[in-house]
């Protein structure tokens, strides 16, 4: 039989078959011996599996499918790099900002932004909350991302507006939740998912304690697809990206660079920079400006790995 894991917890793997049904899996120690380089088994993965028990639906996973994609992190430290796989599988990273309540820190988005660029997975913005500001106020304020190329969607986990649009969006893939504390993540889950009641409010737990979901756990959405709340991506700092990469994550930077003079340039303060000359016409936004600086300046100073010999 064939499904998707939709979260691992302790030594158990939750999957939903084909079928519909959710069957509790184990995994055999020989798949354990094969994939010691990467994280065994993760939320979104494909597995093939053997039922045990038909009546409790208890199974053994025999096969666990190739990755499209991850959601991981290098663990820190390590002297050879191992995959920590937060996700498997996602098509998108959502992520979530409030349009008030906390003000908005655009310079925390675009530090969301490009954890979620570095990670090669699309993204898209959805700015909650917009009961508070209206939506007319909340387009004027991150317009610029549309601008960029972002797609935007202004909703109120609160109120509903805007829901339908978003609910759209998420149809048929594996959408992944990111975004500040106090966003309105758990809101706007519960939200599409009603009957679900994650807490809200409440600091979602990281690995302390035994019982807090340790990595991503996938909702099956009603209109097809899923969704899934996440720690990974809100704790992934930026230690793991290079100066020298960070305009790769900046979608309207990343246009400009094959017009630099030269092949590796930073855009601090190279001659013929394609980059700064945008910026100084005003076709780059002062504020993302400020962003690409200072996250330059941070990962200049941020730990290195040890690289593979
Ligand atoms: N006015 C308003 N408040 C909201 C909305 N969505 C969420 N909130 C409130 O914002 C606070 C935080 O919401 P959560 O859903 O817990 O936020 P979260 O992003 O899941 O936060 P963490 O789990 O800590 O990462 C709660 O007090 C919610 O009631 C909204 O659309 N409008
Ligand atoms: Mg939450
Ligand atoms: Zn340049």
């Amino acid at each position: 039989m064939q499904g998707i894991v939709l979260r691992v917890y302790s030594d158990f793997i939750d999957v939903l078959s084909e079928e519909g049904e959710r069957w509790r899996c184990k995994v055999t120690g020989r798949l354990k011996r094969r994939r010691r380089r990467t994280t065994l088994v993760a939320a979104g993965d494909g597995v093939q599996f053997r039922p045990v028990d038909e009546v409790k639906r208890e199974a053994q996973i025999t096969a666990i499918l190739p990755r499209k994609s991850v959601l991981s992190r290098r663990r820190p430290g390590a002297f050879t790099p191992v995959e920590d796989v937060i996700l498997a599988n996602p098509d998108e990273i959502m992520v979530v900002f409030a349009a008030a309540e906390p003000e908005p820190n655009l310079f925390l988005l675009d530090r969301f932004l490009v954890a979620a660029e570095s990670s090669e997975i699309p993204s898209f913005i959805v700015i909650n909350k917009i009961d508070l500001t209206g939506e007319a106020r909340a387009r004027e304020a991150f317009g610029l991302y549309e601008a960029i190329g972002y797609p935007v969607y202004y909703v109120s986990a609160k109120e509903g507006a805007g829901v339908d649009a978003l609910r759209n969006h998420l149809r048929d893939h594996i959408t992944v939740v990111a975004g500040p504390s106090g966003a309105g993540k758990s809101s706007l889950i519960n939200r599409l998912l009603p009957g679900l009641n994650l807490k809200v409010g409440e600091l979602m737990r990281i690995g302390k304690g035994k019982h807090t979901t340790r990595w991503a756990q996938l909702y099956p959405l009603p209109t097809g697809g899923f969704i899934a709340d996440t720690p990974g991506l809100r704790e992934l700092g930026l230690w793991d990206i290079r100066p020298n990469e960070l305009s790769d994550y900046f979608p309207e930077i990343r246009a400009l660079t094959p017009q630099c003079r030269f092949s590796d340039c930073t855009h601090i303060n190279e001659p013929g920079c394609a980059v700064r000359e945008a910026v100084a016409r005003g076709e780059i936004h002062p504020h993302r400006w400020q962003s690409y600086l200072q996250l330059f300046e941070e990962a200049s100073q941020a730990p290195k790995y040890v690289e593979e010999p």
